[in-house]
C-alpha cells in the first residue's frame, strides 16, 4: 500500500496530539508516514519536504504545530497538495496562539484548519480520509461505517444514564 498521507509536526512534543490523527488513519487502513519537521529549526528540510511530497505520491499533508505555528502555512506555500493544519494546545496560551497562527492565512494559500488539540487531530485524520474517499469508494465506505458506529454510540448512551 503506497503512502498517501504525510503527518508532520513541529516537534516531538506534538506527538501526543498528532498520534490521534495517525490512529484514525490506522483505523481506516490508510497508509501514512510521520515525521518531525520544524519550520523554524529545520526550514530547509521543511521546504524540500513540501516541494517533493506530491512527486512521492502523497495526496494530503496533515501538519501540526504549536505556539508560533508556522509549519502548516509554510508547507502550504510550497505545495499544491491540500494541507490540513492542527493547532497543538500550547502551554502558555492554551492553543489560541497555535490556532490563530494556522488559521489566519492570507488569501491565495489555503490551510484547512481544524480544532485545537485532540479533537482537531482526530478530525484531521478523518478529513484526509474523506479527501481520499472522494476518489476511493473503499475508503469512503470505511468512513461511512465509522460515522454509523458513532451514531449508534450516541443513541445507546441514553441507556446508561
Ligand atoms: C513548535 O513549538 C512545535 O510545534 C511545538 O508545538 C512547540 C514547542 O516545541 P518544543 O519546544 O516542545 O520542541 O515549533
Amino acid at each position: 500500500m503506497s503512502v498517501q498521507v504525510a503527518v508532520i509536526m513541529g516537534s516531538k512534543s506534538d506527538w501526543e496530539t498528532m498520534e490521534h490523527a495517525c490512529s484514525v488513519l490506522d483505523e481506516l487502513e490508510i497508509a501514512y508516514e510521520k515525521k518531525v519537521i520544524s519550520a523554524h529549526r529545520t526550514p530547509d528540510l521543511m521546504f524540500r519536504y513540501a516541494e517533493e511530497a506530491a512527486g512521492r505520491g502523497i495526496v494530503v499533508i496533515i501538519a501540526g504545530a504549536g505556539g508560533a505555528a508556522h509549519l502548516p502555512g509554510m508547507v502550504a506555500a510550497k505545495t499544491l497538495l491540500p494541507v490540513i493544519g492542527v493547532p497543538v494546545q500550547s502551554k502558555a496560551l492554551n492553543g489560541l496562539d497555535s490556532l490563530l497562527s494556522i488559521v489566519q492565512m492570507p488569501g491565495g494559500i489555503p490551510v484547512a484548519t481544524v480544532a485545537i488539540g485532540r479533537a482537531g487531530a482526530v478530525n484531521a485524520g478523518l478529513l484526509a480520509a474523506q479527501i481520499i474517499g472522494a476518489f476511493d469508494p473503499a475508503v469512503s465506505s470505511r468512513v461511512q461505517r465509522r460515522r454509523e458506529a458513532i451514531q449508534a454510540e450516541v443513541l445507546e448512551s441514553s441507556d446508561s444514564l
